[in-house]
């Protein structure tokens, strides 16, 4: 067998016994949530057809002509009976892409369709388009909002200006994408979009991230919220703030609605990334909350800290120290398949439940922002202990 044709037989072995890798749980874990041993997808485990010529007469040395730099960022979502997630693929020439990765139970064996999605453009074309948040509304569509992420024009000569905005596509089928006109706001730029899965006063609702520059978001920032009659020319005249950034906390510098909340008859339970400055860099965790069932735009539990942190390998990739979120799937039985990326370079699962989340919810207390009540709660905490740890 020629030399070709042996390494090529090899890489798709090798990928075949990726995809087919199992998965397990950690061997403990902290109650609100179970992390997974494994990333549920790597680069390696887009097809290998999508990154390598197999001809040999075009590609004599079988050189990976069109590397992947990254999977990562995923909108989430349960359909035809599958665990579907939405990658956000980057080559190595830094351009995102989405493309459908399926699972029968929703930790391993994730598996690309054959070809990436081909979004549609507007008549504004793209430069980049990343962190899809998936909608199953309630009128029918799947809805499909995610940046996009054009050349700043005011600056023609920073090379790195850009303006980050709102697109929006929606779907019945995954596979095939219409694409609408981006959101209209009126705040300078916008990331970390997502549609509410049902109308509010017959119109649809959207949390924005009103920011005035690409990476920070000034003055603005903060969760925002606003409606909009329709969604093909989608327009949000009023903003407000759901939940802002605070001092001194997980999201003194930015935070975003990671994926669609999930209603409960508690109310709606929500996961965010919020983002703190530090001297290696921003950080940026998950962290959850919930809001009133009739009135979303209303806090009504709102627990310290992050949920989840990036953790030992986690914490190294191409933006290290990250952890996001833009996709979940919450079962009929109550599961919650959490779907985040590690250090913007591959993408994990934690599992959790309705219970369990509602439960952290309600009953992690709330940041005092101060030391002092930081103590108070926990010596709140350590005194109760004492009667019940001596039945232990
Ligand atoms: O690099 C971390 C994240 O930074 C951005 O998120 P935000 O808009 O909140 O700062 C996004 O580019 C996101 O894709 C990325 O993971």
């Amino acid at each position: 067998m020629s030399d070709f044709k042996h390494r090529a037989r090899a890489l798709i072995a090798q990928q075949d016994s990726l995809l087919k890798r199992g998965n397990e749980p950690m061997p403990v874990s902290n109650g609100v949530y179970q992390r997974w041993q494994r990333p549920v997808i790597t680069r390696d485990h887009v097809p290998v057809s999508w990154r390598y010529d197999f001809n040999p007469a075009t590609n004599p040395f079988l050189m990976e002509r069109q590397g992947i730099n990254a999977t990562l960022n995923a909108g989430a979502i349960f359909f035809n009976g599958k665990y579907c997630v939405v990658v956000r693929v980057e080559g190595d020439d830094r351009k995102s892409f989405f493309a459908v990765a399926e699972s029968d139970n929703g930790v391993d064996n994730f598996r690309f369709h054959d070809k990436p999605i081909v979004m549609p453009e507007t008549g504004r074309p793209d430069t980049n388009v990343y962190d899809m948040r998936l909608t199953a509304h309630e009128d029918g569509w799947i809805y499909g909002l995610f940046c996009t992420e054009r050349k700043d024009l005011d600056k023609p000569n920073d090379t790195s200006a850009a303006e980050a905005q709102c697109g929006i596509a929606r779907t019945k089928d995954l596979v095939t994408w219409e694409r609408l006109p981006d959101l209209v706001t009126y705040s300078g730029q916008q990331r970390n979009v997502v549609l509410h899965p049902e109308f509010v006063d017959g119109q649809y609702a959207l949390y924005t991230r009103p920011q005035d520059g690409f990476i920070s978001v000034g003055a603005g920032g903060g969760i925002g919220w606003g409606l909009t009659p329709t969604m093909d020319g989608a327009e949000v005249k009023k903003e407000t703030i759901v939940d802002g950034k605070v001092y001194h906390t997980i999201k003194e510098v930015k935070n975003g609605q990671g994926p669609a909340p999930i209603k409960t008859e508690a109310g709606w339970l929500h996961l965010a990334h919020g983002v703190r400055n530090t001297a290696a860099g921003l950080r940026y965790v998950l962290y959850a909350f919930m809001t009133d069932l009739n009135e979303p735009w209303k806090v009504i539990h709102r627990p310290a800290g992050h949920l989840i942190a990036p953790e030992g390998k986690e914490r190294v990739g191409d933006v290290s120290n990250v952890v996001f979120s833009n996709g979940w799937i919450a079962r009929d039985d109550g599961q919650v398949f959490i779907y985040y990326a590690s250090s913007d370079t591959r993408l994990h699962v934690a599992t959790s439940s309705v219970a369990q989340l509602i439960d952290y919810c309600r009953n992690t207390p709330e940041d005092g922002l101060r030391s002092a009540t930081s103590v108070q709660a926990r010596l709140a905490l350590i005194e109760a202990n004492q009667s019940c740890m001596a039945d232990l």
